[in-house]
């Protein structure tokens, strides 16, 4: 089987700006704390790095205080890009920063021109499919555009839900290998992921659903011990990396970068 859902050469960040206070929440639980959110972004950036990717950090963009989270602004595919169009009005403007980045990466970039609205957290690419959660950000429109988008690959897309009140399909599950899914079970109840092995975050850890593979590793947000047990059980190598900040605004491990092997 091959392994490139999760074997990467490349990833791109973006430091978190000052703005970050103002960053969008379903829940007000604090403001977060600009430094210690720069240092778990060190961490997270040192730990893809550590797996021998290249890792372009691009600079914080103050004028758009969820910018940090670039993992919204597009679909890093083998073969080409796809430049998202945000369904939140204050981050519509990300995606067209994240462009010439991709466009220098990539011979082959297309954008979404809407009306519809997609975001690159509803989107989870296994070996398999694409699937993509219809959400409050995620609408039909912008799922059949980048379906069309996407078809000039080859690749196949499965529409699936977002559970209602969960931001992003990858707010509940994220995956482990080509065929390994940890995903929360209020997510795995949907059925959509018939097919494939399912691992479940541990009772009270749901939040620990939104973790990455990353080559040899699986970063995973720290303070979930159990949900850390049955993945090391199973053969994971780990690596807990604190985002009690990013947690804040509704951020995890995935929505911090964007992962990929691009083909020139
Ligand atoms: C937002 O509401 O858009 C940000 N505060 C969080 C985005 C998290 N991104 C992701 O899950 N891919």
């Amino acid at each position: 089987m091959s392994d490139r859902s999760y074997r990467f050469t490349h990833a791109i960040t973006r430091a978190p700006a000052a703005s970050i206070t103002s960053g969008l929440r379903a829940v007000d639980t604090g403001t977060p704390d600009l430094a210690l959110m720069q240092q778990h972004h060190a961490d997270y950036v040192a730990t893809l790095r550590a797996t021998g990717a290249t890792v372009i950090e691009l600079p914080a963009l103050p004028a758009y205080p969820d910018s940090v989270f670039v993992e919204d602004t597009a679909l890093c595919l083998q073969e080409g890009a796809v430049v998202m169009r945000p369904g939140a009005p204050t981050r519509l403007g990300e995606a067209a920063e994240m462009a010439p980045t991709l466009r220098a990466l990539y011979a082959e970039v297309v954008t979404i021109d809407g009306p519809g609205t997609i975001e690159g957290g509803d989107i989870l690419t296994t070996e398999r499919e694409i699937l993509v959660g219809r959400s409050a950000r995620t609408d039909a429109a912008g799922i059949a555009e980048m379906t069309r988008a996407v078809a000039r690959w080859g690749y196949a897309v499965r529409e699936v839900f977002t559970p209602p009140g969960v931001l992003h399909f990858k707010t509940d599950c994220s995956l482990l290998d080509g065929e390994t899914i940890l995903a929360t079970k209020r997510l795995d109840a949907s059925g959509c992921f018939k097919g494939y092995r399912v691992i479940h975050t541990a009772e009270g850890e749901e939040a620990a659903a939104n973790a990455i593979r990353f080559n040899d590793v699986v970063l995973l947000p720290s303070g979930f011990p159990r949900t850390a047990e049955a993945l090391s059980r199973a053969g994971f190598t780990l690596r807990e990396i604190g985002n009690s900040e990013c947690a804040k605004l509704d951020g995890g491990m995935s929505c911090l970068s964007l992962r990929f092997s691009p083909t020139r």
